[in-house]
């Protein structure tokens, strides 16, 4: 293919078997060659990135779409912009469309980001200073939930709770004795790197006792609660933040979904408190997304997802791996590497040269710093996606485990990364979801 091709605004992929069509920049070719790197990038490896997935064409579509031109700061109805007939009635149905997938009274489609949507909630429920409860960055939780290095941290009095040292479970004992002693006035659950189902029931029989309020951060596990096979954090929790792009498989962006009597003041505290104008075509495609995740074939995604991980861990145990928690019950399997005297670094920077890509990441208790991690977290949305079954993900993992076992074998790393290609090849990214 030559760079014409792409410069005429097209790029044909002849070696897949799709035609995959791919808008870029007809004057800027530098960006233009950069995306073509990174499409070719993307359809020749394997994401096992658990934060990632590859959403439809028609959401990509929609961020790509002429209403990134319009600006519309206010509410549907309530705009401080003439023109908005048209991102009125966009936004009225990603709202509507949330409400009912998740069953909850209230929706705000406009944070830019999840770490944005804890920042709206925060400030909507918390004065700076005031205390609240967060799973350790460390433990598996988010660095909105009260990393000193996050505003969170900075701003709010967290308190972190974290796992068992055994079950490496939510020690949710501890939780309410952390909860009884620190008087909390928010109490904040959902995790960036946690395995196991979260019993919200429990969080909020927590939060009643201190009379503190509930945010669950779902952004992870978002896609599943919404096929429902993870228990729904709606019925439980004040508020409920999350991202799209993960398990949900939508563009990159936030929401929030609360019980009716918050409903002014998360609004308030989006726009204008922390946003100015929405990103109108991200909204258009969180519509797109909420009305994909409502159609039978998504539940039928999301069970491959939870049953692809399953197979993943039982596949590295089987193998002799340590899995944190000794399982998984969504879909992401955290693996320690500290047995095998390898860190989470080496084992991504390995993995990353035979084209399979995770991410490094902390176990509970870790004693290496963050950035070299004594584990690794492997997801399946993103290969689930490409049409992996538990038979191409039994490959997958003994992949993995080849190349992590002979690491730095130069010959096993090219043996690897030319059946992750093959693979590839047969299961293309199927941008027509
Ligand atoms: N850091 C993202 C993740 O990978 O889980 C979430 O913000």
């Amino acid at each position: 293919m030559s760079i014409i091709a792409w410069e005429k605004g097209l790029c044909y992929h002849a070696k897949m078997n799709m035609l995959e069509y791919m808008p870029v920049s007809s004057r800027d070719t530098r960006i233009a060659r950069i995306l073509k790197l990174e499409q070719e990038r993307q359809s020749t490896t394997f994401n096992l990135i658990a934060s990632e997935n590859y959403c439809s064409k028609d959401i990509l579509d929609a961020q790509g779409s002429i209403l990134t031109d319009k600006y519309a700061e206010g509410y549907p109805g309530k705009r401080y912009y003439g023109g908005c007939e048209n991102v009125d009635a966009v936004e009225t149905l990603a709202i509507n469309r949330a409400r009912e997938l998740f069953h909850a009274e209230h929706a705000n489609v406009q944070p830019h980001s999840g770490a944005q949507a804890n920042m709206a909630v925060y400030a909507a429920l918390l004065d700076p200073g005031d205390s609240a409860l967060g799973m350790s960055l460390s433990h598996g939780g988010h660095l909105t939930h009260g990393s000193k290095v996050s505003f969170s941290g900075k701003w709010y009095r967290f308190i972190p709770y974290g796992v068992d040292p055994k079950t490496e479970l939510i020690d949710y004992d501890a939780v309410e004795n952390l909860a009884m002693k620190y008087r909390p006035k928010l109490i904040v659950a959902g995790a960036s790197a946690y395995p196991r189902i979260i019993d919200f029931q429990r969080f909020r029989y927590i939060a009643n006792r201190v009379g503190a309020k509930l945010l669950v951060d779902m952004a992870h596990i978002v896609g599943i609660i919404a096929a429902g096979l993870h228990p729904s954090p709606v019925p439980y929790a004040h508020v409920v933040t999350s991202t799209m792009q993960k398990t949900l498989r939508g563009p990159r962006g936030g929401f929030i979904l609360s019980n009716g009597d918050l409903a002014r003041t998360i609004d308030s505290a989006v726009f204008p408190g922390i946003q100015g104008g929405p990103f109108m075509h991200i909204i258009a495609a969180k519509a797109i997304c909420f009305f994909e995740a409502m159609q039978p074939d998504f539940i039928d995604y999301q069970r491959r997802v939870l049953k692809n991980a399953s197979v993943l861990a039982s596949e590295f145990q089987s193998h002799g791996l340590r899995i944190v928690s000794g399982g998984t019950d969504n879909h992401m399997v955290l693996v320690d590497l500290s047995p095998l005297g390898m860190s989470g670094r080496d084992a991504e920077e390995a993995l990353a040269s035979a084209g399979i890509f995770v991410n490094r990441n902390a176990i509970p208790f870790d004693p290496k710093p963050p950035r070299v991690a004594s584990g690794i977290r492997v997801g399946t949305p993103a290969l689930t996606t490409r049409g992996f079954g538990a038979n191409e993900t039994k490959v997958v993992a003994d992949l993995i485990i080849k190349v992590i076992s002979h690491l730095g074998e130069e010959k096993v790393v090219k043996q690897v990364r030319a059946e992750v290609k093959q693979m590839c090849h047969d299961f293309p990214i199927p941008r027509t979801v």
